[in-house]
């Protein structure tokens, strides 16, 4: 196979190729050695592929439609390494589904009779649900509007995405060693899974401030903290039920540090070792969840706003990403909503 179908698109803070299942090769060594050709890996650059030699924008959606009760669309998401030969669905993407309810209105999977047209999506990585809200007027994806997401210049219409039922996805409990700090390599970490596996600990506590650019994450200076913040991601690996996490794109690691602009933390994030030029989706979710860990690292430098319905803005290195949070009586989040926007790029032929 050496051309595929596909519509590029920005989906929230990421960008990527969307394909369906059908337009990809059945099997899974076939269908990595393709998507590796697409976008150009491995190679730093990835000059002979359509990635932005960037892990924000080497990603990929393979969407079908859905089989199961109440669904729409099936989607699969996989993190196409820059620079190495892997193609991982060890984790989800919130940003890259953010594309998948307008991709999917597109190739005519879901129908749109309404002015917005709710989008149930079950996404395969991790075996939960999200519902994406499109705007669809005259049964046609709108994506021109005024809903503004920080990391992403202009505005656009808006997405909202709500998540359900995200604890534990990978790592088959919220808490996945049963407790809110773990000591590893001198630091305490929440070792934490909303959505997203984490490693949530304070930058102070790693030599860091929080509030470091993108730039200053990656410069050879911050070198040593990004060694031992790897120690703490290799030993912690297996205690998350992940196993060898070497070559996997999770955990994340997730610096916290006091709010700086009036929002509940700040946070600088590691995925896992190029630092995010913001957050991801459900890194946020589970990075608000951390903070409302009691006795946890996050917990102790969060501000957090009173009632069961919190809205937390979770500050980063391009400015804030807000989640809503809904809280039971016991403390426990049982949902989890935020704003995405996204973009049709192109749609056309990509070869290998
Ligand atoms: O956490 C990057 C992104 C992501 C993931 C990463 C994401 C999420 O910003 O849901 O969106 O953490 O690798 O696209």
């Amino acid at each position: 196979m050496n051309s595929a179908p596909v519509m590029w698109m920005r989906g929230g803070t990421s960008k990527g190729g969307y394909f369906l299942a059908s337009d990809l090769p059945g099997d899974t060594d076939e269908r990595a050695k393709f998507l590796l050709g697409v976008m150009g890996s491995p190679d730093p650059r990835q000059i002979d592929g359509m990635g932005g030699a960037d892990p924000l924008t080497s990603k990929v959606a393979v969407v079908r439609k859905s089989e199961r009760e109440g669904v729409d669309v099936d989607y699969l998401f996989l993190q196409v390494f820059v620079d190495q030969a892997i193609v991982s669905d060890a984790q989800n993407c919130g940003n890259i589904l953010a594309g998948v309810g307008p991709f999917a209105i597109e190739r005519g999977l879901v129908a749109a009779p309404g002015d917005v047209t709710d989008v149930t999506i079950y996404m395969e990585n991790t075996g939960q649900i999200a519902v994406a809200s499109v705007q669809t007027p005259g049964g046609v994806v709108n994506y021109a509007g005024n809903a503004k997401i920080d990391g992403v210049p202009g505005s656009h219409a808006p997405i909202p995405v709500e998540f359900r039922d995200t604890a534990g996805s990978s790592c088959g409990a919220l808490l996945p060693t049963g407790n809110p700090v773990d000591e590893i390599e001198g630091v305490r970490c929440t070792l934490i899974d909303n959505g997203m596996p984490c490693i949530v600990f304070k930058a102070e506590d790693v030599g860091a401030t929080g509030y470091e650019t993108r730039d200053e994450l990656e410069a050879d200076a911050f070198k040593p903290i990004r060694d031992r913040i790897e120690a703490i991601r290799l030993a912690a690996g297996e205690m998350m039920n992940l196993g060898d996490v070497s070559e996997k794109s999770v955990p994340k690691m997730t610096l916290v540090a006091p709010p700086k602009n009036g929002g509940a933390v700040t946070t600088r994030v590691f995925i896992p070792h190029r630092a995010h030029a913001s957050i991801g989706v459900l890194g946020a979710v589970t990075a608000a969840t951390a903070c409302l860990v009691e006795g946890s690292p996050a917990a102790e430098v969060a501000d957090i706003p009173d009632g069961p319905e919190k809205t937390l803005s979770i500050e980063h290195p391009s400015g804030e990403t807000t989640c809503v949070m809904k809280v039971d009586d016991d403390g426990n989040v049982t949902s989890a909503a935020l704003l995405r926007t996204a973009r049709k790029l192109m749609d056309g032929t990509v070869y290998v």
